[in-house]
C-alpha cells in the first residue's frame, strides 16, 4: 500500500514535566513541498471522519495529542494505523481512501498536504473510488 511512517524528531528537555517539541523541516523530512496544513481538533472520542481519497494530494498526518486510528484502503486491501504519539507521522501518496476514528476526545489530527484546498481533487463515493483504482491499473 502506498503509505510510509516517518519518525518526528522529537526532544524532550532533562526535566520531563516541561514536556516535548516535536518538528519536521519542509524538503527535508516531507517528501513534497507542503502547501497547507490544516488540523483538527474538538472532536469526540468514536468520531468517525474521513470517507474519501484524494486524488492530487500527497500528506503527512500526525497527531499531537491523543490517539487516532487511520484507516486506509487502496482498493484491494485496507490497513489501520495508529497515530498515537507526537513522534509519529503518516505519509500518504495521492488514491489511497481514507476513514479516521478518534479513539480519545480531544484528540488533534495535523494533516501537511502538497495542494491547496480543492473540493474537486477528492473522490467521496466509495463507488467511484473504486473505478478510479481500475482505471489508474489499467493505465499502468
Ligand atoms: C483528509 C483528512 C485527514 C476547507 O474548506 N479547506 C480545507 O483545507 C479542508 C481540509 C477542508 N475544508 C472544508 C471542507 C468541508 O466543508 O472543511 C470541511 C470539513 O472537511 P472534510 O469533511 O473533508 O473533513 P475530513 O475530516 O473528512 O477530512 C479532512 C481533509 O478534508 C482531508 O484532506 O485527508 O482530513
Amino acid at each position: 500500500m502506498k503509505y510510509s511512517l516517518i519518525d518526528i524528531k522529537s526532544t524532550h528537555y532533562d526535566d520531563k514535566t516541561a514536556g516535548g517539541l516535536s518538528f519536521f523541516e519542509g524538503e527535508r523530512d516531507v517528501p513534497f513541498k507542503i502547501r497547507r496544513i490544516y488540523w483538527i481538533y474538538e472532536a469526540e472520542k468514536g468520531t468517525h471522519r474521513g470517507f474519501h481519497a484524494h486524488t492530487l494530494n500527497w500528506q503527512l498526518l500526525f497527531c499531537p495529542y491523543g490517539s487516532i486510528d487511520i484507516i486506509l484502503d487502496d482498493g484491494h486491501e485496507r490497513e489501520k494505523v495508529t497515530l498515537d504519539s507526537p513522534s509519529k507521522g503518516l505519509v500518504l501518496s495521492p488514491g489511497l481512501w481514507r476513514e479516521m476514528i478518534w479513539n480519545k476526545t480531544g484528540s488533534v489530527l495535523c494533516v501537511a498536504a502538497s495542494e491547496y484546498y480543492d473540493p474537486d481533487e477528492y473522490i467521496r463515493d466509495y463507488d467511484k473510488f473504486i473505478e478510479y483504482v481500475k482505471n489508474k491499473e489499467s493505465e499502468q
